[in-house]
């Protein structure tokens, strides 16, 4: 079992993964990226499927065409843990952050 995020943790959210927003009514985290095309999209997938795996820690998340959601809360945590911090981080280094 690992612990949920105290509360000191929590306050550094908002400065370490600002592209990461609360999600209302559940104890998760939420970005949302856009890419060209459906193929940029599945490409950025693939390689979170795979950071995800090495982290041992798996997102929720969804796809439409170009666009990627995902979702990160600790299931054996039942809400936050450092596990989600430290994927959402490791997402960032690889997410590409131009605008489209
Ligand atoms: N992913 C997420 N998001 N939460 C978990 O609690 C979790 C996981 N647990 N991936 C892992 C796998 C666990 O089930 C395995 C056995 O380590």
């Amino acid at each position: 079992m690992i612990r949920p995020l105290d509360a000191a943790a929590r306050a550094e959210l908002p400065h370490i993964l600002p592209q990461w927003q609360m999600v209302e009514g559940r104890d998760a985290l939420r970005c949302r990226f856009r890419f060209a095309d459906f193929s940029a999209a599945w490409g950025f997938m693939s390689r979170v499927a795979l950071l995800a795996e090495k982290h041992d820690h798996h997102p929720e998340w969804s796809n439409v065409w170009n666009r990627v959601e995902i979702l990160l809360t600790t299931h054996d945590a039942g809400g936050l843990s450092e596990r989600d911090v430290a994927l959402a981080q490791a997402i960032d280094a690889i997410a590409p952050r131009t605008p489209l």
